[in-house]
């Protein structure tokens, strides 16, 4: 298929643009740097030193002889994607090229506008993006599983079906997310639909919960194919922090009381959802929204787990709550739905003692390169 991966150098973005292309996809990877550019600005640089999307590519094509078409440029400029989709006219666009992080939403007021602007503009212009070039193209895009906080009912797979006064009816199940990154996710959701409802679109979107991971089938064949994997306050997931931590002998730092669920991936389990979506594609004037994630458990259980795996490798591994920077429920019902990914094929690469210990085996090459200033929180909530 012909496939459009916008966000191509993240921590997904460029993950799935190796998997499409040595799956045989002619792959175009689009990146401005952006986050590679506030990582910086925020003295928030991720472990490993990443080539950049260019020298990816090019390492990429000398490994696996698959090659991916690097676009550099700014998804938020609509030019840039008219030219793009007149000439890819893509079948699918996968849609990651948002400003990824809660806390840096919450900064203040300069990286709460630039979140709102990015991550909307982006979305927008995808959507017109697709009306007007490539009206058949499915688009895939990234949500997250934070679009709905933490409801004290069940969270459904997108919809809810509601009894009123003796009447029935379905809608988007309702959403009320923890930070303003989050808030645009929802306001991306609702995009989507009302595009699909009014002019026939196509549309995935995976509600994805927090990834954590290095290794993929291509990533493995070389570090400098790694993702960039982020262990600061801002951009690191709540595992790839905890494994750093673990490594450099900081006690790891539970939030509040440590009782916050939520639904956890492997960064393989990632590439394996966004596969099958795209092998899948929805009918033209249908929203799909599949759960994306594979178990769940508190902030205690994997810092617990963290602590086991690195006691295996002779690291001594202290836990310690710390005052919660975020507003968010510390002990609460969580129980979310996730058929349709497994309905669709999904094979989940659980959360072992071996895949942590592998893990913190990688982090360790790095250590040097730990910097504990990145690591306790530098953004309050409230
Ligand atoms: N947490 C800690 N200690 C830490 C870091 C995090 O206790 O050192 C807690 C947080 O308070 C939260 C949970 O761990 O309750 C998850 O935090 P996270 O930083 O791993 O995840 P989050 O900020 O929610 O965002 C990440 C990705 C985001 C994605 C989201 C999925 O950065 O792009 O949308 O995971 S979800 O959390 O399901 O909304």
């Amino acid at each position: 298929m012909r496939v459009v991966i916008l966000g191509g150098d993240g921590y997904l973005g460029w993950p799935t643009a190796m998997r499409f292309a040595a799956q045989g996809h002619e792959v175009w990877a689009v990146d401005n740097y952006f986050r590679r550019t506030i990582a910086q600005q925020t003295a928030s640089e991720a472990l490993m030193p990443n080539p950049n999307l260019a020298e990816r590519a090019a390492l990429f094509e000398a490994t696996s002889g698959k090659p991916v078409q690097v676009v550099i440029g700014d998804c938020c400029d609509y030019r840039l994607l008219e030219k793009l989709f007149q000439e890819a006219r893509p079948e699918a666009v996968i849609h990651y090229a948002e400003q990824p992080s809660a806390p840096y939403s919450m900064r203040g007021f300069d990286e709460a506008r630039i979140t709102l602007n990015n991550n909307l503009n982006t979305t927008l212009n995808v959507i017109w993006a697709v009306l007007e070039y490539a009206p058949h193209c499915h688009i895939i895009k990234l949500g997250t599983m934070g679009e709905y906080g933490t409801p004290n009912i069940d969270i459904e797979e997108g919809w809810l079906g509601v009894e009123h006064n003796g009447r029935r009816d379905t809608f988007l199940y309702p959403r009320q997310a923890g930070s303003l990154y989050h808030t645009t996710k929802v306001l991306d959701t609702d995009l989507l639909w009302f595009y699909v409802r009014t002019h026939g679109l196509r549309a995935t979107d995976l509600m994805q919960g927090p990834v954590y991971g290095l290794s993929t089938e291509e990533a493995d064949q070389d570090p400098r194919l790694w993702p960039n994997f982020h262990y600061d306050d801002l951009f690191g997931t709540v595992v790839n922090r905890f494994l750093t931590q673990a490594v450099a002998g900081i006690p790891l730092t539970v939030y509040g009381r440590g009782g916050q669920t939520r639904g956890y991936l492997n960064l393989k389990d990632t590439l394996q959802c966004v596969e099958l979506a795209m092998l899948n594609p929805v009918e033209a004037g249908e929203l799909r929204i599949l759960n994306q994630f594979t178990e769940q458990f508190t902030v205690n259980q994997l810092a617990e787990k963290v602590r086991q795996a690195g006691n295996e490798l002779g690291l001594d591994v202290q836990v310690r709550s710390i005052d919660n920077p975020r507003k968010e429920a510390e002990e609460h019902y969580y129980n979310p739905k996730h058929h349709g990914l497994l309905d669709l094929g999904l094979k989940p690469h659980y959360m072992t003692q071996e895949v942590l210990m592998e893990m913190l085996q990688q982090v360790k090459r790095y250590r040097d390169r730990i910097d504990e200033k990145k690591v306790l929180p530098r953004v309050k909530w409230k």
